[in-house]
């Protein structure tokens, strides 16, 4: 069943279709100039997914409050509706991924829906970072680490039960984040708290089938304000490292120190074949979770180039899972997302079209200059007419916001799904 009617679509297109052939003959002609096939970029552009969060859907929050918009999903199958247009309309985002137990359901259920939409699941997201109601042990002073072994184990038969939720729905990848950490110096003793982490991570990992990976997300700080048990891509490589060949580690975006290297410690998992993949979102301060590409692009970009040379020259054992991860507060989700979406693409196109031999010569010479230019050349250049046309060649929007307005879709859901209130504060 599709969730986007084709007309509104094909009209939309309609009027879009002319100008974008034009703009994409000129950028071939330009691009030609430079010895780029602007077809073959276009092909990989068309390959390229990133999946949804599920939980990207419903409107986010800040601890202070929450502002719901209209239509809010209710359930799970409501958010793989959401996902399905986002997908319909941008042919960008061909997989979700679910977060248990928020997403828990029949997962019978859960297939039937994905089939029926024509989507398909990317990673498990385990929570151990709240508290859930009827909750044997409370998660308040740590999950994987806790002192108590009961509570660990609690948390590692949670993140079992993903797993199990995940083989039934076709998942290959478990992704743990925790929360866990200190407010307070000497709250914990480091090493012994890491050394009850990592026991636990290993039985999780000795859980997971063999054709799965296992991600652990690293994160500066927060809910921990002193310490954070995984809090740097450092931590997180001696986790990967110290639990087996299908651990490896996930970038978040947002999970840094402002300024922070990102595009260096990419390139360095890389090196190191423990590059597991990415969540995806843009940040100014901390974890914002706001919408990717959307305070830093070049950033993105530099994140890609990385990702495409290491695509280019055959990285052993790379293949990372590409995720956004968003909170959205003041826009419809929709749109973030899409929007969003395609800004991970134009981060691949451009890094698809460095000239790396150039690049490679001018790092050769030292000729700082002429390396960055390099670089700047790429992203500068607007590929957009490149992902439109992989658009409409596969059946979406060659303007995604500008279809999914005229579409009416928000005010169509917010009849069938009641208005919810914003009372309480979000989460993450
Ligand atoms: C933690 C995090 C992690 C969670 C998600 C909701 O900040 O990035 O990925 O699973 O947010
Ligand atoms: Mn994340
Ligand atoms: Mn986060």
């Amino acid at each position: 069943m599709a969730m986007m009617d084709r007309g509104v679509i094909a009209r939309e297109n309609e009027t879009r279709i002319a100008d974008l052939k034009r703009d994409y003959e000129t950028l071939g002609e330009r691009l030609s100039r430079r010895g780029i096939e602007i077809g073959e970029i276009k092909e990989k552009v068309k390959a390229y997914g990133v999946a949804i969060p599920s939980w990207g859907v419903g409107t986010g929050g800040t601890r202070f409050a929450r502002f719901p918009g209209e239509g809010e999903p209710r359930d799970i199958f409501d958010k793989m509706e959401d996902c399905a247009v986002i997908q319909e309309l941008t042919r960008a985002t061909p997989r979700v991924s679910l977060h248990i137990p928020w997403d828990k359901a029949d997962p019978g259920e859960l297939r039937a829906k994905a089939a029926e939409l024509g989507l398909n699941f990317d990673a498990m997201n385990s929570n151990t970072f709240q508290d859930q109601p009827g909750q044997e042990h409370s998660y308040k002073f740590g999950s994987l680490s806790h002192t108590d072994a009961a509570t660990r184990r609690q948390a590692v038969e949670h993140n079992l039960e993903c797993i199990e939720i995940g083989k039934a729905i076709g998942s290959k990848a478990l992704t743990v984040w925790v929360g866990d950490g200190t407010n307070f110096p000497g709250q914990a003793h480091f090493t012994r708290q890491f050394e009850r982490y990592l026991d636990s991570v290993k039985s999780v990992y000795a859980a997971l089938p063999d054709d799965w990976r296992l991600f652990t997300e690293h994160k500066i700080y927060e809910p921990a304000f002193y310490s954070t048990v995984v809090q740097d891509w450092g931590t997180n490589y001696l986790v990967a490292r110290e639990v087996g060949d299908r651990a490896y580690c996930l970038v978040d975006l947002g999970h840094h120190a402002p300024n922070v290297n990102i595009e260096m410690i990419v390139a360095r998992l890389i090196q190191f074949k423990k590059l597991g993949g990415f969540h995806f979102n843009d940040s100014k301060y901390g974890d914002d979770d706001l919408d990717t590409g959307a305070i830093d692009p070049y950033r993105l970009f530099l994140v890609f180039n990385e990702l495409v040379d290491a695509e280019k020259r055959n990285a052993p054992g790379f293949d990372p899972a590409h995720m956004l991860d968003q909170s959205h507060n003041v826009t419809d989700p929709v749109e973030s997302l899409m929007s969003s979406a395609m800004e991970v693409q134009r981060a691949y196109a451009q890094a698809l079209i460095v000239d790396r031999d150039a690049l490679e010569g001018f790092q050769q010479d030292n000729d700082a200059l002429m390396a960055s230019s390099t670089l700047k050349a790429a992203y500068r250049t607007d590929v957009e007419p490149i992902l439109a046309m992989a658009r409409f060649e596969k059946g979406a929007a060659i303007d995604p916001v500008g279809t999914y307005r005229a579409s009416g879709y928000r005010a169509k859901v917010a009849m069938e799904r009641p208005a919810v209130t914003g009372a309480g504060g979000g989460i993450v």
